[in-house]
């Protein structure tokens, strides 16, 4: 009896430090994938063709901080979104939402012969210091850096606060 008590509660705290353990590989794991830029696929399915739908910007409250989303469509070989910049604001940075908060990245994939979501829940673009503040129905430029394809300017509706693409 007493052998057994002491087996569990030596398993319990084992399992505790498993999922700390598991935890911190996690994060490590996020931050290597930013850093490495991920592996070279070159050769792989020619050069990058792509295009970007479905984008616009939720209303941001009077002017403060906003989100952008859209998805980049590739139809040829893989390709990194490395910068984003807009005429109409200061600062545009890529964001990934974890279960608990969100972080910024260096860059997202664009995979080959597939998509890159930038949608609520997901990754984001985190839009700030607006030159003037948005008003519904503007349009503002978004200037899109890829690794290889170079820059693609997008013109980005300002939508109501719970607007979802496919609505009108
Ligand atoms: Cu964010």
């Amino acid at each position: 009896m007493s052998t057994s008590t002491a087996g569990t509660r030596r398993f319990r705290r084992s399992a505790l430090v498993g999922a700390v353990v598991a935890t911190a590989l996690g994060g490590g794991a996020i931050l290597a994938a930013c850093g490495t830029g991920g592996q070279d696929g070159a050769g792989d399915a020619g050069p990058a063709k792509l295009s970007v739908a479905d984008s616009y910007i939720p209303l941001p409250p009077a002017g403060g901080m906003g989100a952008g989303y859209l998805t980049v469509r590739n139809d040829g070989g893989p390709d990194q979104l490395v910068k984003v910049t807009s005429p109409a604001a200061g600062s545009v940075t890529i964001h990934r939402s974890t279960a608990s908060t969100m972080e910024q990245v260096d860059s997202l994939d664009v995979p080959a012969h597939g998509a890159l979501q930038l949608a609520r829940g997901g990754t984001h673009l985190m839009i700030m210091g607006w030159q003037k503040a948005p008003a519904l129905g503007d349009e503002l430029e978004l200037d899109l850096t890829f690794a290889k394809s170079g820059t693609i300017s997008v013109k980005v509706p300002v939508k109501e606060l719970t607007y979802r693409p496919g609505q009108s």
